[in-house]
């Protein structure tokens, strides 16, 4: 069928499925660090991307439909560096996509994994999408071969090789930066724990989580998986959350009841930007 559930419906001929690989793929890619565009700039680069930033590719019928989930705030310069180079990288898969942002409102601790547990939720209320990635702001691809889609049994880890970590998988549990669930995945693990406020931890966590829940880690070959992080200091309100090992040692008790079953938050707004939908989201703080 032209349309398998998701977008608008079909207007003309009906498209030929797409390729697989994209004709349009090139490798290896050089990475801007930090751009100097505009979001206007950014936008005129990519006429094809609609408000909300979604995009299908005009002359095939994608076989991937892909939500991008960044948790976020106060990276602008991150942003649009993200924007900037993931844009183009996604429509040379030829996926149909669409980018959200998900924003943290007020000065509480940031919790990076209850706002991907927000972004899941509010990406699947648009549409069916058959895959989602959990995406660090500062993080490039640098291999245009490194495909956003999903493995139908398992989560996909794909930031496995940073320019950070002198591009090797730093230990074998490692799980943050960029990674991928189904919605049968992500509600089989109930999702990403809520409790982990400030920096670290909840990337173990979630990776314990895919274990407890009778799944494995799946990841691209190293010489695939690489990525450039914009470099940067901590955030103020992220700073290191001292009860992590606490959390840690408790995440075979806790994800059965601490997870999407047990997420609450308030949406402020939700704004289809140019090149990304803006989620604003109350999501409480620390208690
Ligand atoms: C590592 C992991 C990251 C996460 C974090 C611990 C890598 C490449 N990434 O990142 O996935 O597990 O450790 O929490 O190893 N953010 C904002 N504004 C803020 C704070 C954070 O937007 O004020 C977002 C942003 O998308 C950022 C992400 O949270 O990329 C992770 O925070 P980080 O980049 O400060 O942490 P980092 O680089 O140590
Ligand atoms: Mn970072």
């Amino acid at each position: 069928p032209r349309n398998s559930g998701t977008g608008p419906p079909a207007t003309g001929p009906p498209l030929r499925d797409c390729q697989i690989p994209s004709p349009l793929l090139v490798g290896p890619v050089s990475v801007h660090l930090s751009s100097p565009l505009s979001m206007e700039e950014i936008r005129q680069r990519n006429p094809l991307v609609l408000p909300g930033g979604r995009y299908r590719p005009p002359d095939c019928e994608p076989r991937h439909h892909t939500a991008i989930v960044v948790p976020y705030r106060n990276r602008q310069t991150h942003l649009r560096a993200l924007l900037y180079h993931l844009h183009p990288f996604l429509q040379r898969q030829q996926i149909h996509y669409s980018i959200y942002i998900v924003q943290q409102w007020g000065n509480s601790t940031f919790n990076r994994a209850k706002l991907l547990n927000v972004g899941v939720r509010e990406a699947l209320r648009d549409e069916d999408w058959s895959c989602i990635f959990l995406h660090d702001v500062d993080l490039l691809p640098e291999n245009d071969h490194n495909t956003y889609t999903c493995h139908k049994q398992f989560p996909t880890h794909l930031s496995v090789a940073m320019d950070k970590f002198k591009y090797r998988l730093p230990y074998p549990q490692y799980f943050g930066g960029v990674s991928a669930v189904t919605p049968d995945q992500y509600m089989k693990m109930n999702g990403f724990p809520n409790q982990y406020w400030g920096w670290g931890g909840e990337d173990d966590d979630i990776a314990a989580r895919v274990r407890l829940s009778g799944m494995k880690i799946m990841r691209p070959p190293v010489a695939i998986g690489h990525y450039k992080m914009i470099k940067h200091k901590g955030d103020r309100g992220n700073e290191q959350n001292p009860r992590r090992f606490d959390l840690l040692k408790r995440t075979r008790l806790n994800w059965r009841s601490d997870g999407l079953n047990s997420l609450t938050y308030e949406l402020l707004s939700r704004e289809l930007e140019p090149l990304y939908t803006n989620l604003t989201v109350d999501i409480g703080e620390d208690p």
